[in-house]
């Protein structure tokens, strides 16, 4: 059986709604960031860089969230998580998912992890202002350039929505004016009403 790890308000939302959509038999494992679960040598065994999502399969485990979805909706097909036999519609989802992972999230992760990238305290303090506009400046990027709607990809739900609406809700948090983004808002509340999401999002 896959076994998931997650913690709590993070991006393994994405991977946990897609583990519930898809149908498939896995065991969640909660970890508590308050506690620093993340490094134990016991999950550093699982996930060397101490992050979450971990997806621990018969083959081996995944990290990474693209690469867990996608394989959630390859090993899943009945589910229709992701465009089969279209190598352009596949193409566009990876973009989308390329651009959250590289941009989106790094920018979201200045706001409390600027220790990553610099050991000055001015420096990361000056990362954390610019959160709000640099994630502003992300959700304009996807509204003009990825978002079709309903859904990312037109009216195929996808993958693609899974990770978004876990950004989404960070959004305001990180100081975005949500206003101003009325079909992020749609997106979100149609996320909202699956219930694979009413039955996640409990756990997070
Ligand atoms: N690129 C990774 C990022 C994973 C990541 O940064 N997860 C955060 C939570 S949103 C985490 O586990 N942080 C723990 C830490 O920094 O100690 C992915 O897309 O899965």
């Amino acid at each position: 059986m896959l076994r998931f790890y997650y913690a709590p308000r993070t991006i393994a939302l994405a991977s946990h709604i897609a583990l519930e959509e898809s149908g498939l038999d896995y065991e969640p494992i909660r970890l508590d960031f308050h506690a620093q679960q993340q490094r134990t040598a016991e999950y550093l065994a699982i996930n060397p860089k101490g992050r979450v999502p971990s997806l621990v399969t018969e083959r081996g485990v995944l990290t990474e969230t693209p690469a867990i979805l996608t394989y959630i909706a390859q090993i899943a097909p009945q589910a229709r998580l992701s465009p089969v036999g279209d190598p352009f519609a596949f193409a566009a989802i990876q973009s989308f998912m390329a651009y959250l992972c590289s941009t989106v999230h790094p920018a979201h992760a200045h706001k409390t992890r600027g220790a990553r990238w610099s050991d000055d305290p001015a420096v990361i303090e000056a990362l954390k202002v610019k959160v709000p506009q640099n994630m502003a400046d992300c959700c304009a990027m996807i509204e003009k350039e990825y978002l079709k709607g309903p859904w990312v990809m037109g009216d195929a739900f996808s993958i693609a929505d899974l990770y978004l609406f876990a950004i989404e809700r960070w959004l305001e948090g990180d100081g975005v004016d949500t206003t101003r983004f009325a079909r992020l808002l749609d997106h979100r509340s149609r996320m909202n009403d699956r219930p694979a999401v009413a039955k996640v999002l409990p756990l997070h």
